[in-house]
This record gives C-alpha cells, structure tokens and sequence, in this order.
C-alpha cells in the first residue's frame, strides 16, 4: 500500500489528464493571483469590478467548452469543473460570475442559437469584453419556472417583450441577456431570447443588501414593451428543456465549486488549530478538533471523486440530470456543513473578515438555494426512484 496523502486521499491529480493538470493549475493560479487579493473588500464592499471578465476572459476561464472556432478552449466538462473548483475556492461570488458567463449565456447561444448568433456574440463573452446573464427566476416564479409570467407575443418585424425577471446575477453589469418567455406564437411555450443592453424598454435594477454573495452582482431585469427582431429569438429548443440544458451544466460546475469552498474551509480550520493553542496545547490536538478534520477530509475527497466521475460521465455522453441533482445538492450541503464547522472551529476569529470562513458559509447560503434548491433536487431524486410527483 501507498502513503496517505491528507489533502488528496484519492490522489485525484493522479486521475486526471496532462491538459486538464496543466487547465487546473493555471486557473489555480490566477485565481490567487488575480481574485484572492481583492476578495476581501470587494465583497465587504459589495462592489464589482467589471475588468474581472476581461481578466477571466484572457485566462482562458469563460466558455471553456465552446469550441475554439467561437473564443473558447474546446476542453471537457473535467476540465471547466476544475476551473470552478479553483474560482470557488476563493469565492462562490466570483464562479458564480464565470459560470452564468460559460454554462447559461454562451452555452445556450451556442447550443440553441442560429451561426449569425454564434458569431455575433461568442467572441466577446469568451474574451470577457462582453458581459451576459440569464433569466428564467421572477418573483413568483423561481423553483416553479413553468409558473412565468414574461411573454413574449408576435409583432410584424418580431417579438415584444413584457415581464420581470428576479435575482439575476451579473444582470446590471450585462451587455447580453439571454431571457426566457412564454411565447404566444408557440403555443405559449417557453422561448429563449437574446437581448442586448440599451433596447428600448430593457432595464436591469440592482438588487441592493445582500447578505450573501457580495462580490457578484445581482438585479432585476424588467421588460416594458422591449421589441426585438426575428433574430433575437433562440430557434432551437422550445420547453424547459431549454433553460434546463444550460442549468444541467452549470449545476454540474457548482458541484466542483463547492468543493473548492469547502477545501478552502477545511485547510483554514486545519491550519486554525494547528497555530491556536488553548489550555496548553494546539486545539487540532483535541480529539473534538480532528473529528471535524476527519469528517470534512472525508465529505470533500468523496464529493470531489463523484463529480470527477459525473465529468467524466458528461464528457462521455452518459451523464443524467438526476445524477447532476445528485452531485449538485449533496456537495452544496456538504460544504456548507463543512463551512459552518469550520467558522466554528475558528472561534470568534471565524466571524472577521479577516478569515474566509464565514464568508464561504454565508455565499453557501446561496448557492444551496440557486440553481435548484436543496429540497428541489430531493424531489427530483425522489420523482426518479418512485416515479411519483411530490411537486404538486
Ligand atoms: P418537468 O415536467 O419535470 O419537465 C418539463 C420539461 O423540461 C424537461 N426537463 C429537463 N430537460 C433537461 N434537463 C433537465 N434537468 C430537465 N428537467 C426537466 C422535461 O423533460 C420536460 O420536457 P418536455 O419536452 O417533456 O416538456 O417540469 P416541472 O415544471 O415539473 O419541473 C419541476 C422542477 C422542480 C424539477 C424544475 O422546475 C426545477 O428544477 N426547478 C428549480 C428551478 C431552478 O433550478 N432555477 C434556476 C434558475 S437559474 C439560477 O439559479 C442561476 S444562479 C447562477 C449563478 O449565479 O451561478
Ligand atoms: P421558492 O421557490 O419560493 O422556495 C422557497 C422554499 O420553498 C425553498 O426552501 C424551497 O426548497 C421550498 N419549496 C419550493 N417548492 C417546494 C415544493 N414543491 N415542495 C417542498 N418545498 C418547496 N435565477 C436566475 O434565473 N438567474 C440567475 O442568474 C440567478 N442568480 C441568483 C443569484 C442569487 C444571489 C440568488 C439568491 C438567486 C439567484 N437566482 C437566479 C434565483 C434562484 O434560482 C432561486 O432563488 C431559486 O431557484 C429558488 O427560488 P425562490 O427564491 O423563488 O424560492
């Protein structure tokens, strides 16, 4: 038998490839380089800095599985969960950034939109000089999307929009909005659309107090009589199949992130209890201390191997929106167990900004919710093995 490596006990590098070692490494990198150093007041000031995309945008870390005809890298869903592990890791606010941009803005223009579409806005939004965002949440309408109100009805020359859309991230910063509408020239089935900042009628308010998530931007977007052209509409996918391919993989990409906020966490907590010493000795060498250690080592080097498994399932073609379910709320409850822990573990310390841990748990609040929330992904597992219906 081999040697227990601590913080990698499934030697998980070992597993991956030689571009995907050298894809993780460099978002890594930048990631310390280029964001952990502004996190800090960014999110105690809850301002955003727009060149972040452009910076993001340079490092390769936008769209990183649109091909590279289009600005992206053509890499595998490994690899941009590898990115999103190493953005999260130093915070959700900043993945949550470049996964709209990559999974629910490029994606779906790529995978549902016409050549001219393509062309007209994936160059920009890869590069980051180009911002995007992605509504499908209103106020009455955010685990129950089939419940929208936006429609979009036939004009001569396309479509008008009308209707409002809630808690949308990167949206007041956005150049691109990719929007989905209850169409009544289809029947009233839900249609996609990209919109471009200035249309008349077109405005996205911030969403101001935000007590999680502080280092992205969140607004409203609101559509009074926005006209667009024929050319605005998404022409292939009609349904919620169509939001919900682009959330499968963004949900995918969250599972990996979390891990990384988790890791963040659980290296504090570590390193933490090695430095404080209480009643004469370091507090990691309480038996209470490495419980903690052990259960989160434990929770993160599985959660890490199964969304290392479901990558490799989606770059195969054999991955299933339940087992991203799956991955998606256990890895978002595990991390933020981990990071209630681990704020714990720090004392009054893991309330400062000072540490990251609180935080990480406070952006985990989010991220449980977002994207399907915690009990949703319950009922869809639970739809999957009784075949019955909890929804409703
Ligand atoms: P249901 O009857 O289950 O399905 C309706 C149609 O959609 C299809 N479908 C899927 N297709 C692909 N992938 C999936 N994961 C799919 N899930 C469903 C389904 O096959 C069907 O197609 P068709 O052709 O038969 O019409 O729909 P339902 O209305 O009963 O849905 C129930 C439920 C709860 C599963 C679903 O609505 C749900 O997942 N709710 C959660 C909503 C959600 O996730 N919102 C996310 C908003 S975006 C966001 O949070 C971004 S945060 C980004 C960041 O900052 O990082
Ligand atoms: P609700 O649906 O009202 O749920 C409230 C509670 O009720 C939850 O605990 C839920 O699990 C529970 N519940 C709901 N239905 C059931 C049921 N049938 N059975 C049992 N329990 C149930 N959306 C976008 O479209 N684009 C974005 O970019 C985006 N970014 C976001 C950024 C932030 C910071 C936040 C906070 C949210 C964002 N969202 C975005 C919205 C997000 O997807 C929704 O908040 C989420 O889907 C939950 O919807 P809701 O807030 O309306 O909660």
């Amino acid at each position: 038998l081999s040697r227990f490596d601590w913080a990698e006990p499934f030697l998980l590098n070992a597993q991956l490839t030689e571009e995907e070692r050298m894809l993780a490494e460099a978002a890594e990198t930048f990631s310390q380089n280029a964001l952990a150093p502004l996190v800090t007041d960014s999110y105690r000031d809850e301002s955003f800095d727009r060149s972040l995309f452009e910076k993001m945008g340079s490092a390769g870390l936008l769209g990183a599985t649109i091909p590279e005809s289009y600005g992206g890298l053509g890499a595998g869903y490994v690899s941009y969960g590898l990115i999103a592990r190493a953005v999260e890791r130093v915070d959700s606010g900043y993945r949550s950034m470049m996964s709209v941009q990559s999974s629910l803005v490029m994606y779906p223009i790529f995978a549902y939109g016409t050549e001219e579409q393509r062309q007209k806005y994936l160059p920009g939004l890869a590069a980051g000089t180009s911002i995007g965002c992605f509504g499908l949440t209103e106020p009455d309408a955010g685990s129950d999307p089939a419940g929208m109100k936006t429609t979009a009805v036939k004009t001569p020359t396309g479509y008008r929009l009308n209707g409002a859309k809630m808690w949308i991230s990167n949206a007041p910063a956005a150049d691109v909005f990719v929007v989905w509408a209850k169409s009544e020239a289809h029947g009233g089935k839900i249609r996609g659309f990209v919109l471009d900042k200035g249309t008349k009628g077109l405005s996205a308010p911030v969403i101001k107090g935000k007590l999680s998530l502080r280092a992205s931007i969140t607004g409203e977007i609101v559509m009074s009589d926005v006209d667009v052209g024929e050319d605005a509409l998404l022409p292939n996918v009609e349904g919620l199949k169509g939001p919900f391919g682009c959330l499968n993989r963004a949900r995918y990409g969250i599972s990996w992130g979390v891990m990384g906020a988790a890791e963040a966490c659980w290296h504090a907590a570590r390193q933490y209890g090695l430095d404080r010493h209480q009643f004469g000795k370091p507090l990691a060498q309480t038996q209470l201390f490495q419980k903690k250690l052990a259960d989160m080592q434990t929770e993160i080097a599985l959660g890490l191997q199964g969304s290392l498994q479901l990558g490799r399932m989606m770059d195969g073609g054999s991955a299933s929106p339940e087992l991203i379910s799956m991955m998606k709320r256990n890895n978002c409850g595990k991390a933020l167990d981990v990071a209630r822990h681990a704020r714990d573990m720090h004392g009054g310390n893991g309330i400062s900004d000072a540490f990251p841990v609180m935080r990480h748990m406070v952006n985990l609040e989010t991220v449980n919710t977002y994207e399907g929330t915690h009990d949703i992904h319950a009922l869809i597992l639970g739809r999957a093995q009784t075949g019955l219906q909890a929804f409703f």
